[in-house]
């Protein structure tokens, strides 16, 4: 393939159609992870699109194939996902570029720092001659394994709030300030927090998770002034998650004014369930059938690259199944008798692909 890095630090390795011009098949995933990660969420997918490429050999096809490796999926660093596949669809915008990390530092100049050029951005978008996306992931949860089933094939994603909070109190002296007169911002956060768990319980499918905790000042015998925390909120309908924030927020403003608080909260992300691509799920059907492997249609509550990409092109994704319905941890796995089932299903795909777009 020919590979090349585009403005948002995608890799992208091209592998020509057998006429010029061709239109594009594209397969691939993301390369960041998260902290404390595995070694399979993101990566296990480009991988498998590169040995499928490399499976074809030197078979011709009447359009080119093009492997993703995205740059930045997770939103570990800049607190908002995807940056990587919304170059591909162009949705980069200037709120986005001037975002900052934790040491100051916006995306548009992270970029630069990569040696790349965010005025080259536009170039990354999808050509109009876009045939599709497929997209190789661990399931990143239990329904596999619990169906002791290798492979799923997804049809529509969760969508997805993220949310910054912030409580802010007023630090005082541990052992002189009697609990009247105290405004701690800890004990605040911690009670909303209870509010999180029991929307979750209470609103069937909902995943509610405050993944990131910062205490100031952070010390034993000072009452916390404030504290950051973070929401994250998925579920398949919309108004069920839209609802659950709305009621999240209110829970936050009563506590806080009860207990003497400031309580700000920003949305980072609103990122809506998006059904995949019909055709392209009844091809993966046929295909994974056609591999011999059984067919199992899901909802995906992760969030991935390919809710993106649907926004300019049929996508569809195909899980492999997570030993232990871990992910986003160093147990994280895969089986290797899963990974051959899943490029069998790859190399059949190819062959409806060649059939579909012929
Ligand atoms: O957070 C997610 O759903 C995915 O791992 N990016
Ligand atoms: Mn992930
Ligand atoms: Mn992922």
């Amino acid at each position: 393939m020919s590979p090349r890095l585009d403005a948002a630090g995608n890799l992208r390795g091209l592998r020509p159609g057998s006429v010029s011009g061709s239109a594009v098949l594209y397969l691939g995933s993301h390369i960041d992870t998260v902290p404390d990660a595995g070694a399979f969420d993101g990566v296990l997918g480009v991988v498998l699109a590169i040995a499928l490429v490399k499976a074809l050999g030197e078979h011709p096809l009447p359009f080119a194939v093009e492997v993703l490796a995205f740059s930045e999926e997770e939103g570990v660093r800049f607190g908002v996902p995807f940056i990587g596949s919304r170059a591909l669809v162009g949705t980069i915008d200037s709120e986005l570029l001037n975002r900052l990390d934790s040491a100051g530092i916006t995306v548009a100049q992270a970029i630069r720092d990569f040696g790349l050029d965010p005025a080259g951005l536009p170039a990354a978008k999808l050509p109009a001659a876009t045939l599709g996306y497929l997209e190789f992931h661990i399931e990143q949860g239990a329904v596999l394994e619990d169906l002791d089933l290798p492979l799923g094939i997804v049809t529509s994603i969760a969508g997805q709030s993220r949310f910054e909070l912030l409580f802010t109190g007023q630090a005082n002296h541990a052992g002189t300030t009697p609990r009247g007169r105290r405004r701690d911002a800890l004990a605040g956060a911690a009670e909303w927090i209870g509010c999180v768990e029991r929307e979750a319980v209470t609103a069937p499918d909902l995943r509610a998770t405050v993944g990131q905790l910062e205490v100031r000042p952070g010390t034993s015998n000072v009452i916390p002034a404030s504290v950051y925390a973070t929401l994250d909120l998925r579920h398949a309908l919309d108004s069920v998650r839209s609802e659950a924030a709305a009621s999240l927020l209110d829970a936050g403003n009563r506590i806080a004014r009860r207990r003497g608080l400031d309580f700000h909260s920003e949305q980072r992300l609103d990122q809506p369930a998006i059904p995949l691509d019909p055709e392209l799920i009844c091809a993966l059907e046929r295909a994974v059938t056609r591999s011999g492997s059984p067919v199992h249609r899901m909802v995906s509550g992760a969030g991935h690259d390919a809710m993106i990409m649907a926004r300019s092109c049929p996508a569809a994704m195909l899980f492999l199944r997570s030993p232990g319905g871990v992910s986003h941890q160093t147990e994280e796995s895969v089986l290797p008798e899963d990974v051959a089932s899943a490029l069998a299903a790859g190399a059949e795909f190819l062959k409806e692909a060649e059939s579909m777009y012929a």
